[in-house]
């Protein structure tokens, strides 16, 4: 019998949340890399979450386990619109909930193995995993499709990258099919392309399988005592030297860029994450976040529009080339190349100059912030300079080698108990 329903609506998607992103620095201290604000009002998850969504998958799971109260909350609050009577939803997962014993993951298989019971329940034919880190806009339709139609045990997502970042990822090569012939996990020395020996074919993370495939390889794996439990050491390069794995091109299901290169980004280091917030300050941004056609999907408060202000001595509340969210208040301060979130409030004589200011940060008078990430509900003292000297901000703030400064609550009150 053949079922003729969108081969969207035949699927979940996973997303492995649980990792602790620690490149992020103090920025994931108190919450995972996934729930890290990013864009002026979303987080991270919520491209992995819209990618699903606008594919037309309407169950999902997120796997969550270090820090996952902010995130959680954020799932609650922003992914609660699905309709329950038509089999739609949005399911969170926290790990030692299901088995009888307090354990964690013990690796991103394992995220799934943990709630295999829960999948079953869902009756699906299809399950596509995701990282829940990543920016980027993909259908993951047309990956399920060709999933289909080569008839594959796995297949996984992948896109070229200079050879010498493909340490981090898994690399893999394949023959002209397409059909994944090696794959090595984070690889010392990564093989180049054959068009190209300086890139290499990164894996992305993302895998669809046959359900009940991926269960009955899960329930073997949970039995190996060598096993890390995890996709990319243990699951992937059995398939690839047991059965058939399939390479699934990035390019082929990115979502339209309006001529510019295809966008993925990591944002894991705090020099990408400002890199990649600031860009959408161009006149050109990499990352097209006003196209209706696929929309990003999150959390929103209701907020009044941004309100800028001349203050008492006629000093101008101005942004240029900025991105100023709902619920901020701008007075007396010269924005420039900034990317201000949801309800940040600034005052006389201060200038902010290419910085990435996440919700409820308040900028106290004359104080001059450049080039940097102010944490979440900072209070930024009166006065504070930072970004033109930066052994002087290494002292009390994270400068980074390219000389992106982190501000955190917990370093604005070292700075002020040096005063
Ligand atoms: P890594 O970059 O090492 O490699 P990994 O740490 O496995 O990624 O995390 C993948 C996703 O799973 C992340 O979203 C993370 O938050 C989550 N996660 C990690 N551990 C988890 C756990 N125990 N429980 C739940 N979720 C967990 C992987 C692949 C590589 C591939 C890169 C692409 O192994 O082959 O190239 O992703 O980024
Ligand atoms: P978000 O990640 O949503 O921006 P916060 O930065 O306010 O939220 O907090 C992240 C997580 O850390 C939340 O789970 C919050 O409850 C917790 N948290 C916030 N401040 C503190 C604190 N001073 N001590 C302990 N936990 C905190």
């Amino acid at each position: 019998m053949t079922d003729d329903r969108r081969l969207a609506q035949r699927s979940m998607a996973f997303v492995l949340a649980g990792g602790r992103g620690s490149r992020l620095k103090e920025l994931t201290d108190r919450r995972v890399k996934p729930a890290v604000y990013f864009g002026g009002k979303t987080r991270i998850i919520d491209f992995a979450l819209s990618n699903a969504m606008n594919s037309g998958i309407r169950k999902m799971a997120v796997a969550t386990q270090y820090k996952a109260h902010s995130l959680i909350r954020h799932c609650q609050r922003g992914w609660n619109f699905f309709r329950a009577e038509r089999n739609e939803f949005l399911d969170v997962l926290p790990a030692s909930q299901r088995m009888g014993e307090d354990m964690w993951y013990r690796g991103t298989a394992d995220a799934v193995t943990q709630n295999i019971d829960i999948v079953d329940s869902y009756g699906i034919d299809y399950i596509v995993i995701l990282a829940g880190d990543h920016i980027y806009k993909m259908d993951y339709e047309m990956m399920i499709r060709q999933h289909v139609q080569e008839g594959a045990d796995v297949t996984i997502g992948c896109l070229t990258v200079p050879r010498e970042e493909a340490t981090a990822f898994g690399v893999m090569a394949t023959d002209a099919s397409g059909r994944i012939t090696s794959f090595l996990e984070k690889p010392a020395d990564p093989p180049g392309t054959p068009e190209d020996p300086s890139k290499a074919l990164a894996s992305m993370g993302i895998y669809v399988f046959n359900w009940a495939f991926l269960r009955d390889l899960l329930l073997k794996d949970a039995e190996d005592t060598n096993s890390s439990h995890d996709f990319g050491n243990d699951l992937i390069p059995d398939i690839v030297a047991n059965g058939k794995a399939i390479a699934h091109r990035f390019d082929d299901s990115c979502v339209k860029t309006e001529g510019k290169p295809s966008y993925w980004r990591d944002v894991g280091t705090i020099d990408a994450f400002w890199e990649a917030n600031i860009d959408l300050t161009n006149f050109d941004p990499d990352l097209n976040l006003w196209d209706r056609d696929w929309p990003i999907w999150t959390y929103s408060e209701s907020q009044p529009p941004a309100k800028f202000i001349h203050d008492e001595k006629d000093r101008r509340g101005v942004a240029i080339s900025s991105m100023v969210s709902g619920g901020c208040i701008i007075s007396g301060t010269e924005v420039r190349n900034s990317l201000l979130f949801t309800q940040v409030h600034t005052n006389s004589y201060a200038v902010l100059d290419h910085a990435v200011v996440l919700p409820h940060v308040v900028v106290n008078r004359s104080a001059r912030l450049t080039k940097c990430v102010i944490d979440r509900g900072v209070q930024i003292p009166a006065g504070l300079v930072v970004g033109e000297d930066p052994v002087e901000d290494a002292k009390f703030f994270r400068v980074t080698d390219k000389g992106t400064t982190l501000i955190t609550k917990e370093m604005v009150a070292k700075w002020e108990a040096a005063r």
